[in-house]
């Protein structure tokens, strides 16, 4: 059940969008000279500009009313003093302390953790150099080329995201590569080119029993040991994980075992030493970098009064356009190649944390919770999706993310992106008149019958709101800054939607009905008796296709 104060606040703001539907974004702007640089906020380099959104004064007051009814400023205070938030898993959130540059304490369970934090980050950190410098061979005596970090979900997508997104950092001659998918094709194509000899694999798996990733670190196994010899296996890898025991059954020697702790979420865990095949791509200085952003943003999001906190500025307009305007998806939208896996690690941040129908308490939620998250690359996405975002029925919010300048890459290029970038989000938020095309139309000549046909095709709607994060460059420092913000903007929308945003109990359906359907998919000669029909006919099928006797 949502409080009084909560239920006052989201009434104040339908009642106050009809007020504001009749008013173009455009209008505010005319109506207010100063509107960018009060509708923004900063972090040192970083500009968060909300100016294009469908807010005034009196929303955004009612916004801030509707942070301090669902209690966020109490609900922070918990997440950082290590309650256990995560109350169906009993665990507290922590994933900052791994971030921590206060010198302060981090208490759970009464205990500080900031020394087990650091002499776990300082092993991990020596081991990176020594791959890094060669100090650390192969069984051949070769220095290693590549990393392979096989790990899936939070084990996969931060680190991944991170290495694409700092490739200019990454040392000459190293690559990172990431395998994931049970789907073997993932693995033998990321094999297919490196040499066994100058590889290191990353065994990454809180648990160390996910199927997919022990299927595939089995797979890389059996390869060393059949390229190399089975005494080529220690050298070949390493792992992190919270389960050390299970990791010394596979067979990995404990000084290349690196571990965290279980009040770090998957979805978090980029900061810890999940993060190895990064520290070791981009070297463990980088990698700190890398921790202070995020600390940045820890520093800014608990002290910044939440009129100018960014990631509670982020989720209250998410908060707005999902529950009170009704849109059900919200795009981002990195101008910035190198963050094109963004998109992809924010689906599983927001979404996996987010995507719930209970409230803390069990009960059904009465507010919908998180949107559809999606996005890609521009300037690619405006030769593909952009017609939808500005001409489609329904309205999806963006995030445009850019950087000021390039880091190690063309100025002439730069601009154009800039540009270009600029250029979406004007266009979303002015749209395009029927009068004005009819306008332009005749002015090109053309006759009143032919603008009849074509002016309604060229008309933009406008009002679609977006908002801008602006950064000096992509450096390690800047991308602990998005990572950190989107993380607390999730964690301020779970705290409105009065949600656990720290478990993910809706993954595991289906694993469970993998484990059964697997044996019967293996062999043949099962029978598909009790299942439902579709399940049924497809394991046939495929059984026909591939010339087995149905069971
Ligand atoms: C993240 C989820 C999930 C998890 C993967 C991998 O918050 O819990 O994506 O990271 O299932 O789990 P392991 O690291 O235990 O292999």
């Amino acid at each position: 059940m949502i409080n009084h104060r909560i239920a006052a606040a989201f009434a104040a703001l339908e009642a106050h969008r009809v007020d504001l539907a009749s008013r173009s974004i455009a209008d505010l702007f005319a109506a207010d000279n100063n509107r960018f640089a009060r509708y923004s906020a900063r972090l040192d380099d970083l500009l968060f500009d909300y100016s294009k959104h469908r807010v005034d004064d009196i929303a955004m007051a009612h916004l801030l009313e509707l942070a301090r009814a669902a209690d966020v400023e109490g609900k922070r205070a918990a997440l950082f003093a290590g309650e256990k938030i995560n109350a169906t898993e009993g665990r507290a959130v922590l994933h900052m302390a791994l971030r921590n540059r206060s010198g302060q304490p981090v208490m759970v369970d009464g205990r500080d953790v900031m020394a087990d934090v650091l002499s776990t980050r300082a092993r991990a950190m020596v081991f990176a150099n020594g791959v890094r410098e060669g100090t650390l061979r192969g069984a051949t005596g070769k220095p290693f080329t590549d990393i392979v970090n096989i790990g899936i979900g939070g084990s996969d997508l931060g680190p991944a995201m991170a290495a694409r997104a700092l490739s200019p950092y990454i040392r000459p001659g190293l690559r990172a590569h990431f395998v994931a998918n049970v789907d073997g094709a993932d693995i033998a194509d990321t094999l297919a080119d490196l040499n066994l000899e100058t590889t290191l694999f990353i065994i990454s798996s809180k648990t160390f029993t996910t199927q997919e990733t022990m299927t595939n670190a089995a797979s890389a196994r059996i390869l060393v040991a059949k390229t190399l010899g089975e005494g080529a296996v220690a050298d070949h890898f390493a792992a992190v994980s919270t389960k050390l025991d299970l990791v010394a059954k596979f067979g990995i020697r404990d000084d290349r075992v690196f571990g965290f702790w279980d009040w770090v979420g998957g979805r978090y865990s980029l900061w810890s030493s999940i993060g190895l095949t990064l520290a070791i791509a981009i070297g463990p200085a980088h990698f700190e970098e890398f921790l202070t952003g995020g600390f940045d943003v820890d520093k800014h999001f608990q002290e910044a009064p939440l009129e100018g906190n960014i990631p509670v500025l982020m989720a209250l307009l998410g908060v707005y356009y999902r529950n009170v305007w009704g849109h059900a998806a919200h795009a981002v939208i990195p101008y910035d190649q190198r963050l094109a896996r963004f998109p992809a690690y924010l689906q599983q941040l927001d979404m996996e944390s987010n995507g719930k129908s209970v409230t803390r308490d069990g009960e059904a939620v009465t507010l919908a919770t998180a949107p559809v998250i999606w996005g890609e690359p521009g300037t690619n996405g405006q030769h593909a999706f952009f017609q939808m975002l500005h001409q489609g029925t329904d309205v999806i919010p963006v995030d445009f993310l850019i950087a000021a300048e390039p880091t190690m890459a063309d100025a002439h290029h730069h601009a154009l992106l800039f540009a270009n970038c600029l250029a979406q989000g004007e266009a979303l938020m002015r749209g395009r008149s029927r009068a004005e095309v009819e306008e332009i139309l005749t002015r090109q000549g053309m006759s009143g019958t032919e603008i009849k046909k074509l002016a309604p095709h060229k008309v933009f709607p406008g009002d679609r709101p977006s908002s801008t994060i602006i950064y000096k460059s992509l450096t390690p420092r800047a991308l602990g800054r998005l990572v950190a913000l989107y993380e607390h903007k999730v964690f301020v929308q779970s705290a409105i939607w009065d949600i656990n945003a720290f478990d993910q109990w809706g993954v595991e359906l289906g694993k469970e009905l993998c484990g059964r359907l697997a044996p019967i998919v293996m062999d043949a000669t099962r029978p598909v008796d009790g299942l439902d029909g579709s399940t049924a006919g497809l394991i046939g099928y495929r059984r026909a296709l591939t010339d087995k006797q149905a069971g």
